[in-house]
């Protein structure tokens, strides 16, 4: 399995400072030699932290109720860019964030990469489908599902500095799972549409196995596409996860976080994963290894680690 590492220490999609500082955090707790431990040997390559420039034409550019709009516009069009030759290399792209604005910039580049096949699981407490007209906080994490939308295109003003990406992904291949704090107006949009969204209170009734087999079955009933998965680190409990922004008690235990990624990696078809919203700057020390190393188990299970054990390499030695 060829896999690429990405960062993304970008902030600027909420209000609260640290997130930034996720992927060192997460690379910190060991990521990549825990990765070691797969049965099957990864072929891993890292590319380090994505960096941008606003270019000059955007700068003092305000678009109403997006704030630092033009640092999220020119921020995610490198990572879609990175994201894009990453897939293109054959390698399954982990970005590690960062704030959840760069899962615009992220599906973009799967979106390219793959012609536009492919599906998305948005695994968040929040499903992240706020217009600058519907947001109560202008913070662009809160909008990035918004911005990809092809059904929500009608809804957004003319965003400069954002010719690159369009909205090319139907919602009918969208997924939520995990939701459990949603804004009046995502809520309108989710009933209005007839959206895939799956939260704690059907976790609670189906189980995770279901859940997930039952978004799968919406968003790719043939099982041919390509899938993205946007983790959101707050989707997992305030015990699981202490260390985010945005945390909401009665989410998911991390055992259903590990089994979920289990069943996605058994698909074959993983080719994009997001592990968002981790800040290392919220809590105690305790709560940030907790939050690390939940991030690093949610990774490790997506690309097969087995609770099962890993079968000695050479049985001969018995
Ligand atoms: C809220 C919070 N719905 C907003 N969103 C968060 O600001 O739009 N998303 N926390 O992850
Ligand atoms: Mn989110
Ligand atoms: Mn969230
Ligand atoms: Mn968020």
């Amino acid at each position: 399995l060829k896999v690429g590492i990405l960062g993304v220490p970008f902030d600027k999609g909420q209000a609260k400072k640290g997130v930034g500082h996720g992927p060192a955090a997460i690379r910190k707790a060991g990521l990549l030699e825990r990765l070691s431990d797969i049965e099957q040997k990864l072929d891993i390559k890292d590319y380090g932290d994505v960096n941008y420039e606003v270019p000059q034409q955007l700068k003092d550019l305000d678009i109403p109720n997006i704030k630092s709009y033009a640092d999220i516009a020119s921020c995610n069009y490198q990572v879609s860019k990175k994201v894009q030759e990453i897939i293109e290399s054959g390698r399954i792209c982990v970005t590690l964030g960062g704030d959840h604005s760069l899962g615009l910039g992220t599906v973009d580049g799967h979106i390219k990469a793959k012609d536009e096949n492919l599906c998305v699981l948005w695994i968040d407490a929040h499903p992240d489908l706020n217009t600058n007209k519907t947001s109560t906080s202008g913070n662009a994490h809160g909008m990035p599902s918004a911005l990809l939308a092809k059904e929500l295109s009608d809804y957004w003003p003319y965003l400069p500095g954002m010719d690159w990406q369009k909205p090319v992904i139907s919602l009918r291949n969208i997924a939520y799972i995990g939701l459990r704090s949603v804004d009046s107006y995502e809520r309108l949009i989710i009933d209005k549409l007839g959206i895939n969204a799956f939260g704690m209170e059907d976790i609670e009734i189906h189980g995770i196995n279901t859940i997930v087999e039952l978004a799968l079955n919406r968003i790719d009933p043939v099982g041919e596409r390509s899938i993205h998965v946007s983790f959101d680190i707050d989707s997992l409990d305030s015990l699981e996860a202490p260390s985010t922004g945005t945390s909401v008690r009665g989410g998911m235990t991390l055992r259903e976080g590990i089994h979920l990624m289990e069943l996605i990696y058994r698909t074959g078809r993983l080719a994009a994963l997001d592990l968002v919203e981790v800040n290392p700057n919220i809590g105690t020390e305790q709560d940030v290894n907790r939050t690390t190393d939940a991030a690093i188990h949610i990774i490790m299970a997506a690309l097969g680690h087995s609770r099962r054990g890993i079968r000695p390499r050479n049985v001969n030695t018995l």
